[in-house]
């Protein structure tokens, strides 16, 4: 069922508590960490606790839940200060997503260029 917690989902798993993270915010429905591999001074993710695939299934079936997690997406740049920052949602392989589990990158804390690769 959508939104339901998948056994096989790191995400799920450190939205659960059950793998470690760096956790920086928490909401009752979101979970924001640091990325593991860092691109950034800050470079933080911010995942929904419930279990959508990608941002596109999490904005067509749950669009206040995506709103949350934008919302956290400047929480965090407010709490790290950033003034300048990127939000970005890689959306299929194609794009660069590798954890199959909605998240926002919230990246910033240097010079960043445009377009991205
Ligand atoms: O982004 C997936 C991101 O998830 C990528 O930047 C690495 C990060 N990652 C993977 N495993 C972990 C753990 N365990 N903690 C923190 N961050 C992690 P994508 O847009 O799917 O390529």
């Amino acid at each position: 069922m959508a939104g339901e917690p998948q056994d096989d989902c790191l995400f799920c798993k450190i939205a659960a508590g059950h793998v470690p993270a760096t956790i920086v915010r928490e909401s009752e429905t979101t979970v924001a960490f640091r990325d593991i591999n860092p691109q950034a001074p800050t470079h933080v993710l911010v995942i929904p606790k419930a279990h959508y695939p990608d941002a596109a299934s999490l904005a067509t079936a749950a669009p206040a839940l995506a709103a949350d997690v934008l919302r956290e997406t400047q929480a965090v740049a407010d709490e790290d200060k950033l003034d300048s920052y990127r939000v970005v949602f890689n959306t299929g392989g194609g794009a660069g997503q590798t954890v199959w589990h909605a998240h926002a990158h919230v990246i910033g804390g240097r010079g960043l260029q445009w377009p991205p690769g």
